[in-house]
């Protein structure tokens, strides 16, 4: 599976040929009791295998699948076995019948073999491979896309470290040292896609100013992915109605796809997909004849 630059649009050929273009979306899924948006919606493995279908039928050209919580307050850690048992009868349910990739959310190297087992082509990793020593060299061996995201401490105690000089430095310093890592433990720079983490040890000033810094981010020779899906910052800057959330969100990511972006994290598939087409659409327009 490789991640290929052109000039101006990127794809992601998976190594059974299939190709992801960007900018594209990924749909959420969470398969927990406690997401902050989603929790408990999608614990039954038909619904959530029919979400999943949904999803992709909205426009998603990846479903990415997580079985334990990660929200800014008040996540516990679950043991992988109880991850494993939430996420493996959805993947079981989605095998033959999703044509798009499914990305493992997972900090754990055991949940995450089992994702690729059952035809996972991508790990979502908000711990960027350091939470579980087996995860790098698994995705070194599988060759496997990785999503490296920016994150300090666990999901439980993440706001005790969101403190920063300079976010956007800070941020960009501890990716590329995490990239450079992953590198020397065998992954490809091809498979690498690098994540600032909005709300992630982020306080809602931090997430705004590393959506300011997203040109500069996309410099850095990395598709990059963006997941402000119905976060806390978008709460915080508009107010707590459902409906402006979701289009804050859908704002907040064709910014981010102007701003160069290759694939943002949504629970509303639909209107992140309008909104990254018209970004396209302007970005690529030149205006003439
Ligand atoms: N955000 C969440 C979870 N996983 N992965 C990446 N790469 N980037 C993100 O921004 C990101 C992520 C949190 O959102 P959600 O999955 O909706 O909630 P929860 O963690 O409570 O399940």
């Amino acid at each position: 599976m490789e991640v290929t630059a052109h000039r101006r649009r990127y794809s992601l050929r998976l190594g059974d040929g299939r190709i992801i273009r960007f900018p594209s979306v990924m749909g959420v899924l969470n398969v927990t009791p406690d997401s902050f948006s989603d929790g408990g919606r999608y614990l039954d493995p038909r619904r959530a295998a029919e979400h999943a279908l949904e999803m992709e039928a909205a426009g998603a050209a990846i479903i990415d699948i997580g079985g334990e919580s990660t929200r800014p307050h008040g996540a516990c850690e679950i043991p992988a076995e109880m991850e494993i048992e939430r996420v493996a009868p959805v993947l079981k349910r989605l095998a033959g019948r999703l044509r798009v990739p499914i990305s493992i959310d997972t900090r754990k190297a055991a949940v995450a073999r089992i994702a690729l087992d059952a035809g996972a082509a991508i790990i979502n990793d908000v711990s960027a491979l350091e939470a579980d020593s087996a995860m790098a060299p698994l995705v070194a061996a599988r060759k496997c896309v990785v999503v490296l995201m920016h994150m300090r401490g666990g999901p439980a105690d993440h706001m005790k470290f969101a403190r920063y000089r300079d976010v956007a430095d800070e941020v960009e310093a501890r990716l590329t040292a995490r990239a450079r890592d992953a590198i020397r433990a065998g992954v490809a720079p091809s498979r690498i896609i690098l994540d600032p983490g909005l709300g992630f040890a982020k306080q809602p000033r931090h997430s705004l100013a590393l959506l300011r810094a997203l040109p500069r981010l996309c410099t850095l020779g990395y598709p990059i992915l963006v997941g402000a899906s119905r976060k806390g910052f978008v709460r915080v800057t508009v107010g707590g109605d459902p409906a402006a959330i979701e289009s804050a969100t859908a704002a907040v990511n064709a910014i981010a796809i102007a701003a160069g972006v290759a694939v943002v994290r949504v629970h509303d598939v639909a209107s992140a997909v309008a909104a990254v087409k018209m970004a396209a659409a302007i970005k690529s327009s030149n205006g003439g004849g």
